[in-house]
């Protein structure tokens, strides 16, 4: 690294010293505190993505938010050059910059790293990153810092894509990677005409069943919400209104985590919409749950969760697929045999699992974390993956839809308006509408209406599919949450020592009980999820594992 870049470095790195006494480390999204402690770890991962931008010659983002945490957090997170999280094989170095205590190690440390990555920072096309940030009143003085890291390496360019749903940012590094138009109203654009695509696509004769109704929408009081306002407008077919635009406090008694977690309808909806289909956005709407209040019953609902969601979405590829292969001789000439999987968390209802193995399909599992499922689900040539709490997408490989589009070709000159056809264009229409670089509500949610569409379905024919089990998630304060480590998919906790064997002695008093406790990733607290078979008992087996976490590992409050 010549001089110039190294004093550029120190000079900057001067102006955003660490907060004393705090340790962050990059969790389950990216870093993630409360925002007063955030501007040196942002400056520094703007660094970091300057570099990343250098090593792979590529475009890179990075979004200023905290999802679904409370409104004075925040975060940040990077997006690769595919679009797709952070290599994980960077996070160590995140990690190491992000606690560097003054600018001379921060300096020993970035110096270090471009050595081993063999990182060059001449004679190519400069750094660039986009950048972006949800509506946290943080966020505006965040996103400065992390541009000052940027252009802490020489010559890089931090370009400010405003106010964006975190999927937003993610889809336009994916589209600038590729040469495309990276802008907001190409993102809506891609996502109007493919839906246009699909709703023209859909059976004749189909039967209405309700579905025809205005589909509620809540907002959560972030970017989603003032998004899906804009957007809706370009929505021919669908009607939309969004509920929590952005008067209320982000995230407090709304959105999609909220709904999922507390399964109660989130604040300005209420008895008066029973029946009514509802979804549910996170704070950078990067997550989508659907839900139905139930009349008379103080505010609960019926819960559609990202289980559901992955199972509808699985069912309409596996019938496309299926209408494509029809009549192909078994050897398969002629075809091509896609490999359609899907890849779940242990969240995951085990009526969800049960369901998609009777479907046939290959289920796999997972750690928490949209970073570990994508990878996964990168692996089928379409991989459908979501969490329970909503977020997840569809993947299609580079080899299969170079195959759909031949075939889609042959398709219209040969059988133009056939089954076979419309099924390949249904597809393709998909792949379009669906982000494929990240979980993303806004088209999640135009897929799910597209396919109720098409099915004829309600949203409760859809929430029929199969019955989910009781279940039961609850956080616990711990003293250091790190204390425990888990292993197999974070079914099993093999720290501390011992408490394993003591949840087992609570599962086995329930039929068909479950229950695993794992570290958040975004909040400092223990989680805890149980699932049995009656509600009763699976609120009293996940409330007999916090109170073993907070004897092994708490304040001594149980
Ligand atoms: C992030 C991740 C999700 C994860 C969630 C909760 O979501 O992207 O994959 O499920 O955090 O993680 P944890 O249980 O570790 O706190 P978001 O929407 O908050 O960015």
């Amino acid at each position: 690294m010549k001089e110039k870049q190294q004093s550029l470095l120190l000079e900057s790195a001067a102006r955003f010293p660490p907060p004393k006494g705090v340790k962050l480390s990059y969790g389950t999204a990216g870093f993630r505190a409360d925002a007063s402690l955030l501007e040196s770890t942002v400056f520094r991962v703007g660094i970091l993505a300057a570099l990343r931008s250098l090593k792979t010659g590529s475009v890179i983002g990075l979004m200023i938010t905290a999802s679904h945490n409370k409104v004075s957090d925040n975060g940040i997170k990077v997006a690769d050059p595919s679009g797709g999280m952070l290599t994980q094989d960077w996070e160590p170095f995140s990690d190491a910059i992000a606690n560097a205590p003054d600018p001379h190690s921060l300096l020993q440390l970035i110096t270090e790293f471009v050595k081993k990555e063999e990182i060059g920072f001449e004679g190519r096309q400069p750094a660039e990153v986009l950048l972006g940030r949800d509506t946290r009143p943080s966020g505006e003085a965040l996103l400065e810092a992390a541009k000052q890291g940027i252009t802490s390496i020489v010559g890089a360019i931090g370009t400010d894509m405003g106010v964006v749903t975190t999927p937003q940012l993610h889809w336009m590094v994916r589209a600038r990677n590729r040469g495309l138009e990276a802008s907001e109203s190409s993102y809506f654009h891609q996502l109007s005409t493919s839906f246009r695509c699909l709703m023209d696509l859909k059976p004749e004769g189909i039967s209405k069943n309700g579905n025809d109704a205005t589909l509620v929408v809540d907002g959560a009081d972030g970017v989603g919400g003032e998004k899906l306002e804009q957007f809706k407008k370009m929505l021919t077919g669908l009607c939309i209104e969004v509920r929590n635009r952005g008067d209320g406090i982000l995230n407090e008694g709304v959105g999609a985590d909220y709904v999922q977690k507390e399964k109660v309808a989130p604040r300005s909806f209420g008895t008066a919409d029973a029946g009514l289909r509802c979804a549910s956005l996170d704070g950078d709407a990067d997550r989508l749950v659907y839900f139905s209040v139930l009349p008379n019953e103080n505010n609960k609902i019926e819960l559609v969760d990202g289980d559901k969601i992955l199972s509808l979405f699985a069912l309409f590829i596996k019938e496309q697929l299926s209408i494509l292969n029809e009549g192909v001789d078994k050897k398969g000439n002629d075809s091509y045999q896609a490999r359609l999987g899907v890849v779940q968390t242990a969240y995951a209802n085990g009526a969800s699992t049960d369901y998609l193995k009777e479907m046939g399909l290959e289920v796999v599992l997972t750690p928490t974390g949209v970073k570990y499922l994508h990878e996964k689900a990168a692996e089928f040539d379409i991989g459908i993956y979501f969490e329970a709490n909503g977020h997840g997408t569809i993947l299609f490989s580079e080899a299969f839809l170079c195959w759909l589009e031949a075939s889609h070709k042959t398709l219209l000159s040969t059988s133009e308006g056939s089954a076979k056809q419309k099924a390949a264009s249904r597809l393709l229409a998909v792949s379009q509408l669906i982000n494929q670089a990240v979980g993303d509500a806004l088209s999640g949610l135009l897929l799910v209406e597209v396919i109720l569409k098409y099915m004829g379905w309600s949203i409760h024919r859809w929430n029929e599919l199969y019955h989910d089990l009781p279940s039961r998630q609850l956080k616990v304060k711990v003293v250091d949450r790190t204390a425990v480590v888990t292993a197999n998919a974070e079914t099993v906790a093999v720290q501390p020592i011992g408490i394993q064997e003591a949840i087992n002695v609570e599962i086995a008093k329930y039929p068909r009980g479950r229950c695993f406790i794992r570290p958040s990733g975004t909040e400092d607290v223990i989680r805890v999820y149980a699932e049995a078979t009656s509600q009763d008992a699976a609120d009293s087996l996940a409330s007999s594992v916090a109170k073993l976490v907070d004897q092994y590992l708490g304040f001594g409050s149980s």
